[in-house]
């Protein structure tokens, strides 16, 4: 599914907060992560439901709910979109860190890739400067062991402060830790004690100034530490979510604004502008994941990174990685487009073989013409030129496009393309349904019909055309 005006327009909000309890009792768990690292795939396990997965970044778009059961209690599970931090860029990643943020759930996993842990922290840290109800999942531990990655998990909670589990979710029995953990981290004596990421002095000083106000204004409903930060540093999206939150009038008390105004002018002496905050507040999270992943990941094939590195700057760097990929895309293209035409040769000739033959069986039963008409000229025709001009190139290109998904090359178009769609304020992600777009208008396939119907999301045809 692909971004609608329900999933993202104005409405969106609401409907993604509307939690549906089965009993009073059941707790409500948020399953976040970077995008990619098998949030889905664990919320599918556990409640048996069937939210989409794939091998790209970008499928879940919208909090999906579901319902599963631990040896202590039921819980409703949210599949929330990945994101890559809170400080929200786009619409999915608004969706994730309203849940969070505002939707009070009882406790937060945090689903990370052990492949690439260091990267995966900075979404756990900045999450438990919102909730000390965090558990830390590391799936993906069976593609760390084929990479020959080892992993600390008990140093890396030692080092949080939160439980940490690993999980391969592709084997619903490595999940069985998770629910233990949330039984833990939702009973009532539970208590933890997150690191902290320490931030440029300016910035700890202007938050040590409104720490105590924002605290006795919004009674401890959110962290008060998290929300100075954030309302130091002026973030448009989430001071709108904040005054739905909190009400219009927080954020127009003449106290708290006076607050911040100093604490701003203060800060402004030395971070004087956007960019400078960005790469401090970034700097200090980026840092603090770096050191406490430090003794946690260690690498048995040392050569195994510096591979992985070359293919990445291979298919993604400016001077090979747009080359490499319209290359790619021609072949597929040409594959599905010319290798197309002898399967659809053969199709055809055997499904008018078979209408000929229908013919010659409504003439010897004497059938009146408008029922041959209606029936073999009409019905099985059109039924047979579909089947015969469409089956073989959708035959081709979803396979060859699942054989690029499941070895790791369509992240990279969608990196590639991210630039250039930017322009028209479209986004990498939508490369493979601009693929389809151009096979849409191969007019020989007739796919514009088929495509613009059933597979090309609405905001794509509109951004665009
Ligand atoms: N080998 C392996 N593959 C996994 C594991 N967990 C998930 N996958 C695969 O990883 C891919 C991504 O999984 P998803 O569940 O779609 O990931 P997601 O985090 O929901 O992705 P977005 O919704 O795009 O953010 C899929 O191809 C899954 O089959 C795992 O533990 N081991
Ligand atoms: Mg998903």
């Amino acid at each position: 599914m692909g971004l609608t005006n329900h999933s993202v327009g104005i409405n969106a909000l609401d409907s993604a907060l509307t939690i549906t309890r089965r009993t009073p009792e059941d707790k409500v768990i948020a399953l976040a992560g970077n995008p990619n690292v098998g949030k889905s795939t664990i919320f599918n396990a556990l409640t048996g439901m069937n939210q989409h997965t794939g091998n790209w970044p970008g499928k879940t778009v919208s909090n999906a709910q579901g319902f599963c059961q631990s040896e202590k209690n039921s819980y409703v599970l949210v599949d929330i979109p990945g994101t890559y931090s809170l400080m929200a860029h786009s619409a999915e990643e608004e969706i994730a860190r309203n849940f969070i943020c505002f939707g009070e759930p009882d406790a937060v996993v945090v689903v990370c890739d052990a492949t690439c842990l260091e990267r995966n922290l900075n979404l756990v840290l900045q999450t438990m400067e919102i909730s000390s109800r965090v558990i830390v999942c590391v799936n993906l531990m069976d593609e760390a062991g084929r990479k020959k990655i080892h992993l600390n998990l008990p140093l890396l909670s030692r080092r949080l402060g939160v439980p940490v589990v690993g999980t391969s979710a592709r084997k619903k029995s490595t999940l069985e830790p998770l629910l233990h953990a949330l039984d833990q981290v939702t009973a009532p004596t539970f208590t933890a004690f997150p690191a902290k990421v320490r931030y440029p002095d300016c910035i700890e000083h202007a938050i040590r100034m409104i720490e105590p106000l924002i605290e006795e204004k919004t009674g401890g409903r959110l962290n008060s530490r998290w929300l100075s930060l954030r309302l130091l540093h002026q973030d448009c999206s989430l001071l709108r979510e904040l005054s739905g939150h909190l009400g219009e009038d927080f954020l127009r008390d003449p106290e708290l604004l006076r607050g911040i105004t100093l604490a701003r002018k203060q800060l402004k002496r030395e971070i004087s502008s956007p960019e400078q905050w960005n790469d401090a507040v970034a700097g200090a999270i980026v840092s603090t994941a770096e050191k406490l992943c430090r003794d946690v990941v260690s690498y048995e094939n040392s050569s195994y990174r510096k591979l992985d590195f070359a293919i990445d700057r291979l298919f993604t760097s400016r001077l090979t990685g747009f080359p490499l990929m319209l290359l790619l895309l021609a072949v597929i293209f040409w594959i599905t487009i010319y290798g197309a035409n002898y399967p659809s040769a053969l199709l055809s000739d055997g499904l008018f073989f078979i209408q000929d033959r229908l013919t010659g069986l409504f003439h010897w039963l004497h059938a009146p013409s408008w029922l041959h008409g209606l029936l073999v000229l009409g019905l099985y025709r059109v039924l047979a030129w579909v089947v015969s001009v469409m089956l073989p190139p959708m035959a081709i290109f979803f396979p060859l496009f699942t054989l690029l998904e499941d070895a790791g090359y369509l992240p990279r178009i969608a990196y590639n393309l991210d630039k250039p769609f930017q322009c028209c304020r479209a986004c990498g992600k939508q490369a493979l349904t601009m693929c389809m777009g151009f096979l849409s208008a191969y007019p020989p396939y007739g796919f514009d019909l088929f495509f613009s119907l059933y597979w090309i999301p609405p905001t794509c045809s509109i951004r665009t055309a």
